[in-house]
Protein backbone atom coordinates (compact mmCIF):
# COMPACT_ATOMS: atom_id res chain seq x y z
CA UNK A 1 0.00 0.00 0.00
CA UNK A 2 1.25 3.44 -0.61
CA UNK A 3 2.01 5.78 2.24
CA UNK A 4 1.68 9.53 2.00
CA UNK A 5 5.36 10.67 2.98
CA UNK A 6 6.82 7.56 1.89
CA UNK A 7 10.42 8.69 -0.40
CA UNK A 8 10.47 7.81 -4.21
CA UNK A 9 13.35 5.46 -3.36
CA UNK A 10 11.21 3.47 -0.64
CA UNK A 11 8.20 3.06 -3.30
CA UNK A 12 10.21 1.92 -5.78
CA UNK A 13 11.81 -1.03 -3.90
CA UNK A 14 8.69 -1.61 -1.98
CA UNK A 15 6.60 -1.75 -5.13
CA UNK A 16 9.30 -3.84 -7.34
CA UNK A 17 7.19 -7.37 -7.13
CA UNK A 18 4.28 -5.66 -8.84
CA UNK A 19 6.34 -5.50 -12.04
CA UNK A 20 5.19 -8.39 -14.18
CA UNK A 21 9.11 -10.02 -15.14
CA UNK A 22 10.58 -8.98 -12.09
CA UNK A 23 14.39 -8.78 -11.98
CA UNK A 24 15.18 -5.13 -10.49
CA UNK A 25 16.00 -3.97 -14.10
CA UNK A 26 12.87 -2.00 -14.35
CA UNK A 27 13.76 -0.46 -10.60
CA UNK A 28 16.85 0.32 -11.30
CA UNK A 29 15.39 2.35 -14.36
CA UNK A 30 13.05 4.05 -12.61
CA UNK A 31 16.05 5.19 -10.12
CA UNK A 32 17.79 6.74 -12.81
CA UNK A 33 15.08 8.69 -14.38
CA UNK A 34 14.12 10.15 -10.76
CA UNK A 35 18.31 10.75 -10.43
CA UNK A 36 18.68 12.56 -14.16
CA UNK A 37 14.81 14.56 -12.92
CA UNK A 38 16.37 15.80 -9.91
CA UNK A 39 19.50 17.29 -12.19
CA UNK A 40 17.15 18.59 -14.93
CA UNK A 41 15.19 20.27 -12.01
CA UNK A 42 18.40 22.20 -10.90
CA UNK A 43 18.96 23.11 -14.54
CA UNK A 44 15.88 23.96 -15.39
CA UNK A 45 15.71 26.50 -11.89
CA UNK A 46 19.36 28.09 -12.66
CA UNK A 47 18.01 29.02 -15.95
CA UNK A 48 17.65 32.56 -15.27
CA UNK A 49 20.81 32.75 -13.63
CA UNK A 50 23.08 31.47 -15.88
CA UNK A 51 24.07 31.99 -19.33
CA UNK A 52 21.30 28.65 -20.31
CA UNK A 53 18.57 30.30 -21.85
CA UNK A 54 18.00 30.73 -25.58
CA UNK A 55 18.92 28.78 -28.35
CA UNK A 56 22.07 26.17 -28.72
CA UNK A 57 22.16 27.13 -32.60
CA UNK A 58 20.34 23.63 -33.92
CA UNK A 59 17.38 22.90 -35.33
CA UNK A 60 15.79 19.75 -34.60
CA UNK A 61 14.61 17.42 -37.09
CA UNK A 62 11.21 18.93 -36.82
CA UNK A 63 13.02 22.12 -37.71
CA UNK A 64 12.44 23.74 -35.01
CA UNK A 65 15.05 25.65 -32.88
CA UNK A 66 16.21 23.51 -29.72
CA UNK A 67 16.90 25.66 -26.55
CA UNK A 68 19.94 25.16 -24.93
CA UNK A 69 17.80 23.30 -21.63
CA UNK A 70 16.38 20.85 -24.50
CA UNK A 71 20.09 19.88 -25.10
CA UNK A 72 21.27 19.65 -21.80
CA UNK A 73 18.14 18.03 -20.48
CA UNK A 74 18.65 15.43 -23.49
CA UNK A 75 21.90 14.83 -22.17
CA UNK A 76 20.96 14.47 -18.63
CA UNK A 77 18.39 11.89 -19.35
CA UNK A 78 20.33 10.14 -21.96
CA UNK A 79 23.91 9.82 -20.03
CA UNK A 80 21.84 9.33 -16.92
CA UNK A 81 20.77 5.71 -18.58
CA UNK A 82 23.81 4.65 -20.36
CA UNK A 83 26.42 4.94 -17.71
CA UNK A 84 23.97 2.54 -15.75
CA UNK A 85 23.83 0.49 -18.54
CA UNK A 86 20.54 -0.95 -18.10
CA UNK A 87 18.71 -0.03 -21.77
CA UNK A 88 19.35 -1.62 -24.80
CA UNK A 89 18.43 1.62 -27.17
CA UNK A 90 16.83 5.30 -25.82
CA UNK A 91 14.53 7.36 -28.93
CA UNK A 92 14.27 11.13 -27.76
CA UNK A 93 12.64 13.76 -29.50
CA UNK A 94 15.59 15.84 -29.97
CA UNK A 95 17.82 12.88 -31.92
CA UNK A 96 16.81 11.75 -35.23
CA UNK A 97 17.45 7.99 -34.74
CA UNK A 98 17.32 5.67 -31.61
CA UNK A 99 20.39 5.49 -30.40
CA UNK A 100 21.76 1.88 -29.46
CA UNK A 101 23.38 1.14 -25.86
CA UNK A 102 25.23 -2.09 -26.12
CA UNK A 103 25.62 -2.53 -22.43
CA UNK A 104 27.74 -4.86 -20.41
CA UNK A 105 30.48 -6.23 -21.75
CA UNK A 106 28.88 -5.19 -25.34
CA UNK A 107 26.74 -8.29 -25.06
CA UNK A 108 23.24 -6.60 -25.73
CA UNK A 109 21.85 -8.05 -22.83
CA UNK A 110 19.56 -5.41 -21.33
CA UNK A 111 15.75 -5.74 -22.05
CA UNK A 112 14.49 -2.16 -21.88
CA UNK A 113 14.06 0.38 -24.57
CA UNK A 114 13.30 4.28 -23.45
CA UNK A 115 11.40 6.59 -25.79
CA UNK A 116 11.45 10.35 -24.58
CA UNK A 117 10.45 14.47 -24.83
CA UNK A 118 13.54 15.50 -22.61
CA UNK A 119 12.30 18.72 -21.99
CA UNK A 120 8.80 19.64 -23.25
CA UNK A 121 7.19 23.09 -24.01
CA UNK A 122 10.08 24.61 -25.06
CA UNK A 123 8.23 27.99 -26.07
CA UNK A 124 7.99 28.48 -22.11
CA UNK A 125 11.21 27.88 -21.19
CA UNK A 126 12.55 31.34 -21.53
CA UNK A 127 9.41 32.83 -19.97
CA UNK A 128 9.60 31.00 -16.39
CA UNK A 129 6.45 28.94 -17.37
CA UNK A 130 6.46 24.94 -16.51
CA UNK A 131 7.82 22.64 -18.49
CA UNK A 132 8.10 19.10 -18.52
CA UNK A 133 9.82 15.20 -19.51
CA UNK A 134 7.51 12.79 -20.72
CA UNK A 135 9.17 9.24 -20.83
CA UNK A 136 7.70 5.37 -22.16
CA UNK A 137 9.47 2.16 -21.39
CA UNK A 138 9.25 -0.77 -23.36
CA UNK A 139 10.87 -4.20 -23.20
CA UNK A 140 12.53 -5.00 -26.17
CA UNK A 141 10.45 -7.11 -28.99
CA UNK A 142 14.00 -8.26 -30.47
CA UNK A 143 16.36 -11.11 -29.17
CA UNK A 144 18.28 -9.85 -26.65
CA UNK A 145 22.02 -10.43 -27.58
CA UNK A 146 21.25 -8.51 -30.49
CA UNK A 147 21.72 -4.79 -31.15
CA UNK A 148 18.02 -3.21 -30.92
CA UNK A 149 16.00 -2.42 -33.57
CA UNK A 150 13.45 0.03 -35.03
CA UNK A 151 10.84 -2.39 -34.45
CA UNK A 152 11.75 -2.27 -30.62
CA UNK A 153 10.63 1.28 -30.36
CA UNK A 154 8.17 1.35 -33.04
CA UNK A 155 5.54 -0.82 -30.45
CA UNK A 156 1.56 0.04 -29.64
CA UNK A 157 1.21 2.07 -26.74
CA UNK A 158 -0.64 -0.75 -25.23
CA UNK A 159 2.79 -2.94 -24.92
CA UNK A 160 4.53 -0.03 -22.15
CA UNK A 161 5.43 -1.72 -19.24
CA UNK A 162 5.82 1.96 -17.48
CA UNK A 163 5.18 5.87 -18.51
CA UNK A 164 5.74 8.58 -16.38
CA UNK A 165 6.39 12.42 -16.73
CA UNK A 166 8.34 15.09 -14.63
CA UNK A 167 6.91 18.88 -14.08
CA UNK A 168 8.98 21.44 -13.83
CA UNK A 169 6.11 23.67 -12.10
CA UNK A 170 5.73 25.95 -9.04
CA UNK A 171 7.01 22.36 -7.14
CA UNK A 172 8.77 19.72 -9.30
CA UNK A 173 6.43 16.39 -9.52
CA UNK A 174 7.47 12.76 -10.75
CA UNK A 175 4.55 10.91 -11.81
CA UNK A 176 4.43 7.82 -13.40
CA UNK A 177 2.51 3.94 -13.75
CA UNK A 178 3.09 0.72 -14.51
CA UNK A 179 0.25 -0.30 -15.07
CA UNK A 180 -0.90 -0.13 -11.22
CA UNK A 181 -1.98 3.15 -10.97
CA UNK A 182 -0.53 6.58 -10.64
CA UNK A 183 1.73 7.92 -8.05
CA UNK A 184 2.64 11.55 -8.08
CA UNK A 185 5.96 12.17 -6.09
CA UNK A 186 6.91 16.02 -5.07
CA UNK A 187 10.58 16.78 -4.71
CA UNK A 188 11.75 18.42 -1.38
CA UNK A 189 14.62 20.47 -3.09
CA UNK A 190 15.97 21.26 -0.23
CA UNK A 191 17.45 17.92 0.46
CA UNK A 192 16.78 16.15 -3.32
CA UNK A 193 13.88 13.50 -2.23
CA UNK A 194 10.94 12.81 -3.72
CA UNK A 195 8.19 12.20 -1.33
CA UNK A 196 4.75 10.51 -2.37
CA UNK A 197 2.21 13.13 -2.32
CA UNK A 198 0.06 12.01 -4.64
CA UNK A 199 -1.26 8.45 -3.77
CA UNK A 200 -3.57 6.61 -6.79
CA UNK A 201 -4.00 9.57 -9.14
CA UNK A 202 -7.18 9.76 -10.69
CA UNK A 203 -9.11 11.68 -13.36
CA UNK A 204 -12.36 13.02 -12.85
CA UNK A 205 -14.84 11.27 -14.74
CA UNK A 206 -16.02 14.55 -15.94
CA UNK A 207 -14.67 18.27 -15.92
CA UNK A 208 -15.15 21.82 -16.82
CA UNK A 209 -11.59 22.81 -18.18
CA UNK A 210 -11.33 22.72 -21.93
CA UNK A 211 -7.34 23.00 -23.00
CA UNK A 212 -6.93 23.82 -26.65
CA UNK A 213 -5.06 26.29 -29.16
CA UNK A 214 -7.85 28.04 -30.09
CA UNK A 215 -5.86 30.45 -32.25
CA UNK A 216 -5.99 27.53 -34.70
CA UNK A 217 -9.35 27.22 -34.55
CA UNK A 218 -10.68 28.29 -38.52
CA UNK A 219 -8.26 25.78 -39.30
CA UNK A 220 -9.67 22.89 -37.39
CA UNK A 221 -11.98 20.35 -38.48
CA UNK A 222 -15.91 21.07 -38.28
CA UNK A 223 -16.41 18.22 -35.77
CA UNK A 224 -13.72 20.22 -33.70
CA UNK A 225 -15.15 23.34 -34.13
CA UNK A 226 -19.17 22.31 -33.08
CA UNK A 227 -17.47 21.00 -30.26
CA UNK A 228 -15.80 23.92 -28.91
CA UNK A 229 -19.43 25.95 -29.28
CA UNK A 230 -20.47 23.10 -27.30
CA UNK A 231 -18.05 23.91 -24.65
CA UNK A 232 -19.19 27.49 -24.79
CA UNK A 233 -23.03 26.95 -24.82
CA UNK A 234 -24.98 28.12 -21.32
CA UNK A 235 -26.08 25.24 -20.78
CA UNK A 236 -26.35 22.52 -17.57
CA UNK A 237 -22.27 23.26 -16.38
CA UNK A 238 -21.29 24.65 -19.60
CA UNK A 239 -19.68 27.32 -20.55
CA UNK A 240 -16.71 25.49 -20.04
CA UNK A 241 -13.68 27.17 -18.61
CA UNK A 242 -10.63 27.40 -21.15
CA UNK A 243 -7.11 27.19 -19.70
CA UNK A 244 -4.29 26.24 -22.36
CA UNK A 245 -0.51 26.74 -20.99
CA UNK A 246 1.10 25.35 -24.20
CA UNK A 247 3.03 22.92 -22.18
CA UNK A 248 1.49 19.58 -22.53
CA UNK A 249 2.72 18.05 -19.24
CA UNK A 250 1.22 20.64 -17.31
CA UNK A 251 -2.25 20.67 -19.21
CA UNK A 252 -2.97 17.37 -18.59
CA UNK A 253 -1.48 17.69 -14.88
CA UNK A 254 -4.17 20.24 -14.21
CA UNK A 255 -6.51 18.48 -15.96
CA UNK A 256 -6.01 15.09 -13.82
CA UNK A 257 -6.24 17.57 -10.76
CA UNK A 258 -9.21 19.52 -11.73
CA UNK A 259 -10.96 17.53 -14.41
CA UNK A 260 -10.83 18.44 -17.88
CA UNK A 261 -10.04 17.96 -21.82
CA UNK A 262 -6.73 18.57 -23.74
CA UNK A 263 -7.14 18.90 -27.41
CA UNK A 264 -4.39 19.38 -29.95
CA UNK A 265 -6.45 18.38 -33.32
CA UNK A 266 -5.53 18.02 -36.49
CA UNK A 267 -5.92 21.27 -38.69
CA UNK A 268 -5.43 22.71 -42.23
CA UNK A 269 -1.94 23.44 -40.86
CA UNK A 270 -0.72 20.32 -39.22
CA UNK A 271 -2.61 17.90 -41.25
CA UNK A 272 -2.03 15.35 -38.08
CA UNK A 273 -1.78 17.70 -35.55
CA UNK A 274 1.42 18.68 -33.50
CA UNK A 275 2.53 16.12 -30.72
CA UNK A 276 4.30 12.83 -31.48
CA UNK A 277 2.76 9.50 -31.15
CA UNK A 278 5.83 7.44 -29.14
CA UNK A 279 7.18 9.99 -27.15
CA UNK A 280 4.05 12.49 -26.00
CA UNK A 281 0.85 10.92 -26.60
CA UNK A 282 1.71 7.29 -26.06
CA UNK A 283 2.95 7.90 -22.36
CA UNK A 284 0.42 10.42 -21.48
CA UNK A 285 -2.23 8.56 -22.86
CA UNK A 286 -0.85 5.60 -20.78
CA UNK A 287 -0.94 7.57 -17.44
CA UNK A 288 -4.57 8.99 -18.35
CA UNK A 289 -5.66 5.51 -18.93
CA UNK A 290 -4.30 4.64 -15.59
CA UNK A 291 -5.68 7.16 -14.25
CA UNK A 292 -9.43 6.30 -15.23
CA UNK A 293 -9.39 9.12 -18.28
CA UNK A 294 -9.23 8.49 -21.43
CA UNK A 295 -7.50 9.42 -24.84
CA UNK A 296 -7.66 8.78 -28.43
CA UNK A 297 -7.13 10.52 -31.84
CA UNK A 298 -11.01 11.56 -32.12
CA UNK A 299 -11.84 7.88 -33.28
CA UNK A 300 -9.34 5.12 -31.72
CA UNK A 301 -7.70 4.71 -28.57
CA UNK A 302 -4.15 6.63 -29.06
CA UNK A 303 -2.67 3.12 -27.18
CA UNK A 304 -3.94 1.18 -30.28
CA UNK A 305 -2.57 3.04 -32.78
CA UNK A 306 0.21 0.96 -34.88
CA UNK A 307 3.42 3.42 -35.05
CA UNK A 308 4.93 3.95 -38.40
CA UNK A 309 7.47 6.25 -37.67
CA UNK A 310 9.67 7.40 -34.63
CA UNK A 311 8.60 11.02 -35.21
CA UNK A 312 4.88 10.79 -36.56
CA UNK A 313 2.25 12.59 -35.25
CA UNK A 314 -0.91 12.15 -34.21
CA UNK A 315 -4.19 13.88 -33.46
CA UNK A 316 -4.47 14.11 -29.82
CA UNK A 317 -7.40 14.17 -27.33
CA UNK A 318 -7.54 13.30 -24.26
CA UNK A 319 -8.69 13.80 -20.17
CA UNK A 320 -11.73 13.01 -18.24
CA UNK A 321 -13.39 10.12 -19.65
CA UNK A 322 -17.25 11.72 -20.38
CA UNK A 323 -15.29 14.99 -21.87
CA UNK A 324 -13.36 12.88 -24.03
CA UNK A 325 -16.23 10.23 -25.19
CA UNK A 326 -18.50 13.76 -25.85
CA UNK A 327 -15.99 15.20 -28.15
CA UNK A 328 -15.44 11.90 -30.36
CA UNK A 329 -19.31 12.38 -30.67
CA UNK A 330 -18.52 15.79 -32.58
CA UNK A 331 -15.90 14.29 -35.20
P1 LIG B 1 7.56 20.88 -28.15
O1 LIG B 1 7.84 19.42 -28.08
O2 LIG B 1 8.28 21.57 -29.26
O3 LIG B 1 7.78 21.56 -26.83
O4 LIG B 1 6.01 21.01 -28.55
C1 LIG B 1 5.05 20.34 -27.79
C2 LIG B 1 4.19 21.35 -27.10
C3 LIG B 1 3.27 20.78 -26.08
O5 LIG B 1 3.83 20.75 -24.81
C4 LIG B 1 2.13 21.75 -26.12
O6 LIG B 1 0.95 21.18 -25.63
C5 LIG B 1 2.06 22.11 -27.57
O7 LIG B 1 3.35 21.93 -28.07
C6 LIG B 1 1.68 23.55 -27.77
O8 LIG B 1 1.66 23.81 -29.13
P2 LIG B 1 1.07 25.18 -29.69
O9 LIG B 1 2.02 26.23 -29.31
O10 LIG B 1 0.96 24.96 -31.17
O11 LIG B 1 -0.28 25.37 -29.06
MG1 LIG C 1 7.68 17.90 -27.13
Amino acid sequence: MPRKNQTLGEFIIENQSEFKYSSGELSRLINSIRLAAKVVNHQVNKAGLVDVLGAAGDTNIQGEDQQKLDVIANETFINTLKNREIVCGIASEENDDFITIEGHNDDHQNKYVVLMDPLDGSSNIDVNVSVGTIFSVYRRITPSGTPVKLEDFLQPGRNQVAAGYIIYGTSTMLVYTTGHGVNGFTLNPAIGTFYLSHPDMKFPENGTIYSVNEGNYTHFPQGVKNYIKFCQEEKDDRPYTSRYIGSLVSDIHRNMIKGGIYMYPKSSLNSNGKLRLLYECNPMAYIVEQAGGKASDGYTPIMDLEPKELHERVPFFCGSKKMVEKAESFM
